[in-house]
């Protein structure tokens, strides 16, 4: 395999993948044969794989795949069956919110936190649309974020503030930017990178029919190094196979005190003597995020029978 090259999946579609190759050149691949019966895992957009074929093949062949680094993944104990990874190789998630327009909401925010959690990825977040609303206002809402260990960017994608810290944490990254329909997921990219031109929606259509203007996982090169990928959400990634007794440990401000709880398989809703409700009543830890906690909880333990 000497002669082949390396690359990036950033796209697939019926069984032919876009690769970005380390040459800089993009080309279509298709598996070849017996990595297609001999690999036990799928191929998913951030994969890196080795490809071969001459410069003027339509389609190249995907020889191997390289071991992933990290995955974003619709879990499933099971195995094989049912699983979905949405990207490979990911080095961050960052979730985007708008400060209006759509108003934020902390239990989706909460959501996507666990998922990158679960998966063992670092998370940042991304307040967008700070020209809409009062800044200080925003920075006060989300500042127990920052302490929890998110840290949290206000960003304009239409006036430019603070896309170039925002910059500075993508460039060499493999980052997957994910949040609500509308909060200008894409506007913050083209702002940032003008080259990507990525469709914008127009808020009032994407938000009203629920549905996303961008559609299915794309990684996108960027011109500094690195990649991003601009998801339509997370929202197909439930928390499915994640067991109920783990989501507490995907909540950093509770992990100190998993086991000072009276029972050892206390879930922090009722028991007598549990150390997360005396940390809340004491609002050492936010009712916000106490809420989104029992939320995910009943989710968690109504897909935990599905399996
Ligand atoms: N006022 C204001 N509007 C913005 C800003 N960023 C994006 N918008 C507008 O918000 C709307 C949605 O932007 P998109 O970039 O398509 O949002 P998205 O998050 O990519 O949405 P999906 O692809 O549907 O998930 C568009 O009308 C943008 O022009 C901003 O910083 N300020
Ligand atoms: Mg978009
Ligand atoms: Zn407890």
């Amino acid at each position: 395999m000497s002669d082949g090259r390396r690359g990036v999946v950033l796209h697939g579609t019926g069984g032919q993948w876009r690769v970005h190759l380390d040459d800089g050149s993009t080309g279509v691949a298709a598996l070849s044969g017996k990595v297609k019966h001999g690999a036990k895992q799928k191929l998913a957009v951030g994969d890196r794989v080795v490809v071969e074929g001459e410069p003027e093949d339509a389609v190249l062949a995907i020889v191997a795949i390289e071991p992933r680094r990290s995955q974003l993944a619709r879990r499933n104990p099971s195995g094989q069956r049912g699983e979905r990874i949405v990207a490979a190789n990911l080095d961050q998630v960052i979730v985007v919110l708008a400060v209006a327009r759509p108003e934020p909401n902390e239990r989706m925010l909460d959501r996507f936190l666990v998922i990158a959690e679960a998966d063992d990825l670092p998370a940042r977040i991304v307040v967008n649309k700070t020209d809409l609303a009062s800044e200080p206002a925003a920075r006060a809402r989300f500042a127990n974020y920052d302490a929890l260990g998110y840290p949290v960017h206000y960003t304009s994608a239409r006036s430019g503030a603070g896309l170039e810290a925002l910059h500075d944490v993508l460039r060499g990254a493999t980052t997957a930017f994910t949040g609500p329909s509308g909060v200008g997921k894409s506007s913050l990219m083209n702002a940032m990178y003008p080259g990507l031109d990525l469709r914008v929606g127009a808020i009032s259509e994407s938000v009203n029919k629920g549905r996303h203007t961008t559609v299915g996982a794309h990684m996108h090169p960027l011109p500094d190094g690195g990649y991003v990928m601009d998801t339509p959400g997370l929202r197909e990634v439930g928390l499915w196979g994640l067991p109920s007794g783990s989501l507490d440990q995907c909540f950093p401000e509770f992990k100190a005190l998993i086991g000072a709880c009276r029972f050892a398989d206390c879930r922090h809703l009722t028991e007598p003597g549990c150390a997360v409700r005396i940390q809340v009543d004491a609002g050492r830890i936010t009712a916000d995020r106490y809420a989104s906690y029992v939320k995910l909880r009943e989710e968690v333990t109504g897909t935990e029978n599905e399996w």
